[in-house]
């Protein structure tokens, strides 16, 4: 009988891994990716799963966020291995309701963050090496269900102008450079798909108005949000 309870478990874990739709909401730092999420969070049949920054920056009493831009090189892997769990545990958590949107992704974090460290010689090749095994091992064992990516598209300078106005401590390092630069990844990942496999198509939301334009904006896109999951 505990075999069977153990398989009954494990079905019930995977009905609700596939019976539900899953859509990342992507964008630059600052982008506006939680009032997007806290507009659609306020709908009923929608539950929604912010990024779990207060975890980055507190892991028992400890900051990883803001050790890895005082160092990216020392603390770039401690930051991206525990960024890389939180996904993980976002991912395979099951909604209470029949949609689920959370803020980013496992796929950003590697083919997004990860990779920026690593290509503007902030993060050691041995770092890079086995961050990549993990992501390869997690990505080819373990279903990752997502239906739908929506990118918010905002230019770096917009996202420059929002992250100096909100002024989180720990993001007093970010230049427009740095900005840039994720912004690139973004663009040949989700737009030119030059790099990275997609594992999900994408809906694009320009996301440099202010935020009546944008509330209007997610509303206008409610439907094909809906639509392209169905
Ligand atoms: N971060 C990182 N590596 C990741 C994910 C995030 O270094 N894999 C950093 C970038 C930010 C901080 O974590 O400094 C918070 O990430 P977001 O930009 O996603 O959160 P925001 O709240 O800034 O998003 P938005 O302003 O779009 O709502």
């Amino acid at each position: 009988s505990h075999i069977h309870s153990f398989m009954s478990l494990i079905f019930i874990h995977l009905y609700h891994l596939y019976s539900f739709i899953y859509i990342c909401v992507e964008g630059n730092i600052a982008s506006g990716k939680t009032t997007c999420l806290k507009y659609f969070g306020k709908t009923n049949n929608i539950e929604v799963l912010t990024e779990p920054v207060s975890k980055w920056k507190n892991v028992h009493g400890h900051n990883p966020l803001a050790l890895m831009y005082q160092d990216p090189a020392r603390w770039g892997i401690t930051l991206q291995t525990y960024v890389q769990l939180t996904m993980l545990v976002n991912h395979l958590s099951c909604p209470s309701t029949s949609l689920k949107m959370m803020e980013r992704s496992i796929f950003s974090a590697k083919h997004i963050f990860v990779e920026n460290l690593f290509r503007s010689g902030r993060m050691p090749a041995v770092d890079y090496a086995v961050l990549t095994e993990w992501f390869d091992w997690i990505t080819t064992n373990i279903s990752i269900p997502v239906d739908l990516i929506v990118y918010l598209q905002t230019t770096p300078e917009t996202c420059y102008q929002r992250l100096k106005h909100r002024c989180r401590e720990e993001e007093s390092a970010i230049s427009l450079d740095y900005l840039e630069s994720i912004h690139q990844l973004y663009e040949d990942w989700l737009v030119k798909r030059t790099y990275a496999a997609l594992p999900a198509p994408v809906l694009v939301i320009p996301g440099d108005h202010d935020l009546q334009k944008m509330l209007q904006l997610y509303e206008e896109n409610r439907n094909t949000i809906f639509s392209a999951c169905s």
